[in-house]
């Protein structure tokens, strides 16, 4: 018998949200066949990314992301620092190589990069290419300008999440427009960068602002290369602290529905790691996520160590996926 499932999957940029609502309800064990089959189609089966994050530039940040421990306007412990030295992030980024990362991912709790920051950005983007590792940033919003000039430096590719939904967005942001991000990605896309971009779920939106998350994802003129699937992690102080938890099985539908509705992107199972169950997370790599942020801490939070990785790869067959593998494109 014939079965659209089983055919490699189109890429398409014309998603209704209806639509997409029901590939969300199908039985699940249809949609985890769906994905599994669109995931074999464009990756390698048991191969996972590993990237690195560091915090470059922790804390004392303007806007009021009402998730994030980083907004100097919530009481969430986290101090405010300075920007690292740049000897001290290519030290880091060399720990994560030699941990296995292939990709170094530096953070800094900013609206937006100053221009007289860009010279040791910059410098830090040479110093960890030098290394042999990919390179990303997520600095906040950019201007043209500052976009080709990471491009120049080297950069491969830069984060900016759109967090949510068009229509919940304003309910979790207020400092910034959904309109200026999509702002920041088109400049990122025109310098020729990669883009990595992608949302947090479990933060109280429904089932509809999923859904309608990813058809912003899928519909924008390029798949972003990298979509991170952030779990919400909870921190005392932020405003999203005691939001009910999201539904594990609603998570991995969301994991599974990006792997079908964008087939060669890079799907990264993001924050939140930490309070999965190892079988949470294989069912994850079993709806198509291929890819997530090794080593003990991600920006502010902890994630699980070198150790609990490797163990669970190993009880799940699965390799790190080598930089040959990714880097196409
Ligand atoms: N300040 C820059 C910005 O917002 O674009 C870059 C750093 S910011 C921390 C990067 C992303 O981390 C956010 O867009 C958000 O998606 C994610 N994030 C922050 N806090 C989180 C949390 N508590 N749980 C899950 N994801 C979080
Ligand atoms: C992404 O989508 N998630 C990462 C990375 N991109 C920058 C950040 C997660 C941050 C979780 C909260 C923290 O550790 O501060
Ligand atoms: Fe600042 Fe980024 Fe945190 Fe928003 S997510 S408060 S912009 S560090």
């Amino acid at each position: 018998m014939a079965d659209a499932s089983a055919l490699p999957a189109e890429i398409r940029h014309d998603w209704s949200v209806a639509e997409v609502e029901q590939l969300f309800a199908l039985p699940f064990n249809d949609l985890m066949f769906r994905a599994q089959t669109v995931h074999r189609a464009h990756f390698p089966a048991n191969q996972v990314q590993l990237s690195t994050l560091l915090s470059i530039k922790t804390g004392g940040c303007p806007e009021d992301c009402a998730y994030c421990p980083q907004a100097a306007r919530y009481d969430t412990g986290v101090e405010a620092q300075k920007l690292m030295q740049v000897e001290t992030v290519i030290a880091e980024a060399k720990r994560a190589k030699e941990a296995g990362a292939s990709r170094y991912c530096m953070g800094a709790a900013w609206r937006e990069p100053k221009d007289r920051d860009l010279d040791a950005i910059c410098d830090m983007v040479q110093g960890v290419k030098a290394l042999g590792l990919e390179t990303c940033m997520t600095l906040g919003m950019l201007t043209e300008p500052q976009a080709q000039r990471l491009k120049q430096a080297g950069l491969d590719y830069y984060n900016h999440n759109i967090d949510t939904s068009p229509e919940y967005y304003g309910e979790i942001i207020t400092t910034r427009t959904y309109q200026e991000r999509l702002d920041t990605l088109a400049h990122v896309r025109d310098a020729g960068m990669k883009v990595c971009c992608g949302g947090i779920v479990g933060m109280g939106e429904s089932a509809r602002d999923r859904a309608g998350m990813l058809v912003t994802l899928a519909n924008l003129p390029h798949h972003p290369e990298s979509v991170p699937i952030n779990m919400l992690v909870q921190v005392h102080g932020t405003p999203l602290d005691g939001t009910n938890a999201l539904d594990p099985i609603e998570f991995v539908r969301t994991i599974a529905v990006a792997r079908i509705m964008m087939p060669k992107s890079m799907v990264r199972l993001s924050a939140g790691r930490e309070e999965m169950s190892d079988e949470l997370q294989a069912l994850c790599f079993l709806a198509g996520a291929n890819s997530i942020f090794c080593g003990p801490k991600l920006l502010t939070t902890p994630n699980p160590g070198r150790d609990h990785d490797s163990q669970l790869f190993d009880r799940l067959g699965i390799e790190p996926m080598p930089l040959e593998t990714h880097a196409h494109g």
